[in-house]
This record gives C-alpha cells, sequence and structure tokens, in this order.
C-alpha cells in the first residue's frame, strides 16, 4: 500500500469509521516499512597512534598532542580501560571583540586501539567550561560500563569556553552560540575526520550521549544535527534550560520567606521534606499495584496526591517536623504548580510530587544551586539574558535571584539586541522540537529518561514535549522516538531509585539491529555496586531490585504476584 496517498486522505477526507480505522492500522504498518533500516557498524583497528598526530588536519583545528594510553592506565569505575590513543586539541581559538577574552572549542577524543566502529558524542553537564575524561558515560547513576570500554571512539569538549570563563562566557556572543548549539556543529565533522584518518574509515555509526545539559544538547542535535547522528540518548534533558533558570529563582522566592536562617535548607527542613515524600507515597505507591516505595503511575497520582488535604497542617505549636505551614504548603503548591507571570502565563512546566524529592540532590538545586554564584542565577544573568546582567550581581548572586522580576526580567531570556543577535531561548533549545522528521525518516533512533524526582529540569516538560512528538506522528513516536521516566530518581541518577541501566546498549540494538527496546531493565545500586553504592537506597529494599523501564506512557504495574524485588514481576502497561 502506498503511503502517500492515505497521508493525503487522512488529513483532507472524511471518512466512514471502519475505513478509517482500517487505514489507521494500515498507516502504522506504512510508517514502519517506511523507516530504513540501518546496517551494523564493523569493527576496525587502530594501527599506529604514534604517527597520527603528524596526520592530522582539519579546517580551524589545532592538534595538539596524540598519545598512547597504556591498558590499565585509565580506569572507569574501577574498570580498567583497554590501549587507546589519546588525542587533545582546539578548534575556532578566537579573541573576543566584546569581552577581550581567548576563547577556543577544547575537546579531547580517545580512540580505542580495538574499534567497534562507532561515534561516542559525549555531551556534558552543567555550563561546560571543561573538558571532562572521554569515557562515554552511558548514564543513569552507576557505570555498568562505560563508551570507552565498549569500543566507542569518544570525543568530549568544552562547548567553547574555559572554567575560569564561567560564567562570564555569557558575555560573549559567539560563547553563548557555541555553548547552545554550535559547538556540537563544529566538531563532529572534526572528530568524524580524525576518526577516519585513525582507522582508515569514518564512524560507521555516530551516537549523542548525555545528561542535564548534555541531554539538551543531545535534545538539540536531535533537531539541528539529525543528518550527523544515528542514535541521541538523552538525560534528564534541559532542553528548556533559560524557563527552568528562571522557575529555580522563582522557587527561591518561595521558600525564602520561611527560611530560618540565611541558609535556604531551612525553608523546608529534612524533616519536612521527608513529611511530604511519605505523604505522597501513602497516596500513591499502591497505584501500580506494589506497595514498594516507588510512584509508578506518576499520572494516577496527579489526581491522588493532595497537599493541602494529605499533608497535616501546623497549629500553634508550629514547625516540628510532622506538619507544614499554611504559608510553606502555599510554596511548595506554587513550585510544584509551575512558574507563572502576574498575567497569568505559564513560564515554565510544573513538577510532579514524587517519592523522591527528599534526596539531598533535589534538596541541593532547590537551597544551593538556585541562589549560588555557580548555577541559576549567575547562567540567567550572564548566559541567558539579554542584554546580560551587570557583573557585580557576582557579589551577592542570592540578592539577584530574591529580585528578579518574572514578568520585566524573564522576558530578556527571549530578548535581543545589537550585540546578542539570537536570543538564548533561541540558541538553548531545539528549533520545532516536535518535529524529528530528519532523524525519523533516515533511520536514526532517539532514547529520552528522565527522573520523575529531578530538582530543576521538569519530567513532566520532557514529557509533554514527548506528547507532541506523538501527536506530530499520528498519535505514536514509538517506532523511532522513546521516553522513560524513572520513578524516585533524581537529576540523572540517585534517589530511591533503579537508577543503573544501559540505554546506549539498548540504542545500539535498535538503530543496528531494528531491536526496539521493549525489556531495558534497571537495578538499583547497592553496598559494592562497582559504580557505587546510593546512599539513599532505602534500607528495607533488597540491593538486587529491579524494575523494568517503560516506555512513557507506559508504567511499571505489579503482576499479582512474584516478590516485589525481582523486576519480572512487573510489567509495563
Ligand atoms: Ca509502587
Amino acid at each position: 500500500m502506498n503511503p502517500l496517498p492515505l497521508h493525503a486522505m487522512r488529513n483532507t477526507v472524511l471518512l466512514p469509521l471502519f475505513a478509517l480505522t482500517l487505514l489507521q492500522a494500515c498507516h502504522g504498518d506504512d510508517d514502519d516499512a517506511a523507516l530504513p533500516q540501518l546496517s551494523a557498524a564493523t569493527p576496525a583497528t587502530l594501527a599506529t597512534c604514534d604517527t597520527l598526530l603528524a596526520r592530522l588536519n582539519f579546517a580551524n583545528t589545532t592538534f595538539s598532542a596524540v598519545s598512547t594510553v597504556p591498558a590499565g592506565t585509565l580506569m572507569v569505575a574501577g574498570q580498567p580501560i583497554a590501549e587507546h590513543c589519546l588525542v587533545t586539541g582546539q578548534m575556532h581559538q578566537r579573541t573576543s571583540t566584546v569581552d577581550g577574552q581567548t576563547y577556543a572549542i577544547g575537546f579531547q577524543m580517545r580512540l580505542p586501539k580495538a574499534w567497534n566502529g562507532r561515534f561516542f558524542h559525549q555531551v556534558n553537564g552543567g555550563t561546560d567550561g571543561n573538558v571532562g575524561t572521554a569515557s562515554g558515560g552511558i548514564g543513569g547513576g552507576g557505570p555498568l560500563t562505560n563508551g570507552l570500554h565498549m569500543g566507542f571512539a569518544v570525543i568530549s569538549t568544552d562547548a567553547g569556553h574555559n572554567g575560569t570563563q564561567n560564567p562570564l562566557f555569557g558575555l560573549d556572543p559567539q560563547a553563548r552560540l557555541d555553548y547552545g548549539y554550535q559547538a556540537v556543529g563544529k566538531v563532529t565533522p572534526m572528530a568524524k575526520a580524525v576518526i577516519s584518518t585513525a582507522y582508515g574509515k569514518g564512524p560507521d555509526r555516530s551516537y549523542l550521549v548525555g545528561c542535564s545539559n548534555g541531554g539538551r544538547h543531545a535534545m538539540v542535535g536531535a533537531s539541528r544535527y539529525a543528518d550527523q547522528y544515528d542514535g541521541i540518548l538523552a538525560g534528564n534533558p534541559g532542553f528548556n534550560l533559560p524557563k527552568a533558570a528562571v522557575a529555580q529563582l522563582y522557587a527561591a522566592q518561595q521558600l525564602n520567606p520561611h527560611a530560618t536562617s540565611t541558609d535556604l535548607a531551612t525553608s523546608l527542613t529534612l524533616a519536612e521534606r521527608n513529611l511530604l515524600a511519605a505523604k505522597v507515597v501513602q497516596q500513591c505507591d499502591s497505584l501500580d499495584g506494589a506497595a514498594d516505595g516507588l510512584v509508578n503511575d506518576v499520572a494516577a497520582c496527579r489526581g491522588a496526591f493532595n497537599l493541602a488535604r494529605d499533608v497535616p497542617t501546623c497549629g500553634a505549636a508550629g514547625r516540628d517536623g510532622t506538619c507544614l505551614t499554611a504559608g510553606q504548603k502555599t510554596s511548595v503548591a506554587n513550585i510544584f504548580g509551575g512558574l507563572k507571570n502576574t498575567a497569568g502565563t505559564a513560564l515554565y512546566t510544573g513538577f510532579p510530587y514524587d517519592a523522591g524529592i527528599n534526596s539531598a540532590n533535589w534538596a541541593s538545586w532547590k537551597f544551593v544551586s538556585s541562589i549560588g554564584n555557580q548555577r541559576d542565577p549567575v547562567a540567567v544573568g550572564f548566559i541567558f539574558s539579554t542584554p546580560p546582567a551587570p557583573t557585580t550581581i557576582l557579589a551577592d548572586t542570592k540578592a539577584y535571584a530574591l529580585a528578579f522580576n518574572f514578568d520585566t526580567d524573564a522576558p530578556r531570556i527571549s530578548a535581543t539586541d545589537g550585540t546578542y543577535t539570537e536570543s538564548s531561548l533561541s540558541f538553548m533549545t531545539p528549533p520545532n522540537p516536535s518535529d524529528l522528521s530528519t532523524l525519523k525518516q533516515r533511520g536514526a533512533k532517539m532514547i529520552v529518561y528522565h527522573g520523575l524526582s529531578d530538582g530543576v529540569f521538569s519530567p513532566d516538560d520532557t514529557a509533554r514535549w514527548y506528547d507532541t512528538v506523538r501527536t506530530a506522528n499520528g498519535g505514536d513516536a514509538s517506532n523511532f522516538a522513546r521516553l522513560y521516566l524513572v520513578p524516585g530518581m533524581n537529576h540523572c541518577s540517585g534517589g530511591p531509585a533503579a537508577d543503573q541501566f544501559n540505554l546506549v546498549d539498548a540504542l545500539v540494538k535498535w538503530v543496528e539491529q531494528g531491536q526496539a527496546p521493549d525489556t531495558v531493565v534497571a537495578s538499583v545500586r547497592g553496598t559494592g555496586n562497582a559504580g557505587g553504592a546510593n546512599a539513599e537506597l532505602p534500607a528495607g529494599w533488597s540491593t538486587a531490585r529491579g524494575r523494568p523501564l517503560c516506555a512513557y506512557p507506559k508504567v511499571a504495574r505489579y503482576k499479582g504476584s512474584g516478590s516485589i524485588e525481582d523486576a519480572a514481576s512487573f510489567e509495563c502497561r
């Protein structure tokens, strides 16, 4: 059946119900059949590292050094890495006419002697500015393995500025653009050329992998550079990062009136957050069929948990850890409800109530990052605002956060001027985020995961994005893009969660073998875990607990029999 007339008919003609049903069934089949199957990568061997430096040549690139890293010299999570070739360098060195600083895109590549034929672009987190070890982290809380160990040729970059230029690189317009998306665009062809020179052939398959801001890079890449990547893995993506950072300042303003000292954490103490999480668990845990401390059915929990009703309100005795004041409840409701301006326009998505919101990572985002001089205030002020905030805010970033006006200051994230000609919402976010047609039509695949107890980037924002992708693809995008929401997990890892999983392996099987990721199992990280134990693993849980990761909108539901510690006792539906 030719799909083209069917598409046209579905969009333009009203059909009898039976015909429409038939067409939808055919449409799905045709869609699947229309997607090309990419061939599998084939391995190769690096002949020589020693002579590579002299043979490397790429426009706007200085290759600084090349050296052999003998087997076992580099250890990743206690695991010795096999022999590989380390290449370091920088691209597009320049002096800014705006701030006089010298900028470049620094990078390192690690090229395994025994190569699996694949390229792994490790996109990094935070505000970048650091060339992290190009070991190819696969995401989640504990490296079961890593891209380098799996045989990928891996690149890591600083996205166009160094650590000492953080966060004031935002004053330079080009450094903003490199951080937003252009560094990925510039290093990708260079890295492929290095691989081609080193192995005698370019990468058969290319993957873009990261979490947090790295997840944002990956999602932006899925839109902007889909012609250059076969697989995209985006974890806890801050794909609306300027909005999320503004929402962090809002959280600080909501919490600050309840603080009993200069420490913002006193606004909602651990005892109070434990109470809040316990009440969420009390109302929502069993909705998935198992009282196991994990709220899998987050959609049902929205209706089941009521902050005003389910959390005790403090009486005359005041705060003692067993209640929240009426004012605290209002602030918590505002934070989880999502930032709105005084006109009632939503400026960022809200957050789901989940079991992991009492975790240290959640607290760090809300009480430290929201007011500190490393993350949200300086990112909003220097990198995302046009014009940028004066550098004098560095002297008191908390004051800047608490004075931020959501009606008059927030619009600066979408503003431009003669110096900053592209707004931060433009350079930080994926253009046309629901349109993944380039990626889809060439047979590439995309996997996104997001912890449901993320303290900074909303999993609801990611789910809402995925809903738009489904809608843009006739209601089902699962043949090329899938989203996994991870109950209890904080920002990229941690929390009361099964946070250890290998979605890179799942992605490669999907891209290269057409094996869709239906049965990916996540595990907890207990004592003795090679990737590091999870300090917040609840005492009552087995250290062997496993859970299936379920492709949204499915959730893991208890089958009704079998150990609740066993992944096989749960099914996705
Ligand atoms: Ca449960």
